[in-house]
């Protein structure tokens, strides 16, 4: 089980590192990885098991942020229709974006950052994914809102990407020309 304890810091050089691809079939070990990470991005957001285990919410989890420097990451986000999107992404890439950028109006958070960063982080506004489950089956989405947002979060987290190397430095809270908000909740 993944607890914060595992979860590296912001300065530690995993996090800078590009990942490395995943073989299929998967090891024993990146199997157990997928899972643990699909675990945490769920456990974080159940108050109860929260709590029982000091998790910080987190609707991500990259598994170069547990000191594993491998091209995988899981989502979880709850949907109001509560079909919850819930899935690992292995060797994920992007296919296709729209032009459009979107930026989360509250900015962006990071386990790996204990602390506020203020700013917009521009991200495209609609995504065509591909990536691999745990089986080695390719699969294709469409995102849009906070699902792109943060898929494109936990991808720059496989190519050694902050979330804050995409703030404007000078105006952390620039106009993003045609780029339209997404609030959050
Ligand atoms: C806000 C939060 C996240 C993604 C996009 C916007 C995920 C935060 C948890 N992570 O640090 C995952 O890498
Ligand atoms: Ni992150």
């Amino acid at each position: 089980m993944i607890l914060m304890n595992d979860i590296i810091r912001e300065g530690h050089p995993t996090l800078r590192e590009r990942s490395a691809e995943v073989t299929f079939p998967l090891s024993e070990q990146d199997k157990q990885l997928a899972s643990e990470l699909l675990e945490y991005v769920i456990h974080s957001q159940d108050d109860a098991i929260a709590e029982k285990y000091g998790l910080r919410a987190g609707i991500g989890l990259a598994a170069p942020q547990v000191n594993q420097p491998k091209r995988m990451f899981a989502l979880h986000i709850e949907q109001e229709n509560d079909k919850d999107l819930s899935f690992v992404a292995i060797n994920p890439r992007i296919v296709s974006h729209s032009v459009e950028q979107t930026y989360l109006s509250t900015g962006e958070g990071c386990l790996s950052v204990d602390r506020e960063v203020e700013g917009f982080v521009p991200r495209y506004a609609r995504i065509t994914i591909k990536a691999f489950d745990a089986e080695g089956n390719e699969f294709k989405k469409r995102l849009k809102g906070l699902p792109a947002i943060a898929f494109q979060h936990e991808l720059d987290h496989l190519n050694g990407i902050m979330f804050y190397d995409h703030i404007d430095a000078k105006e952390p809270y620039k106009d993003i020309p045609g780029a339209s908000p997404f609030e959050r909740e």
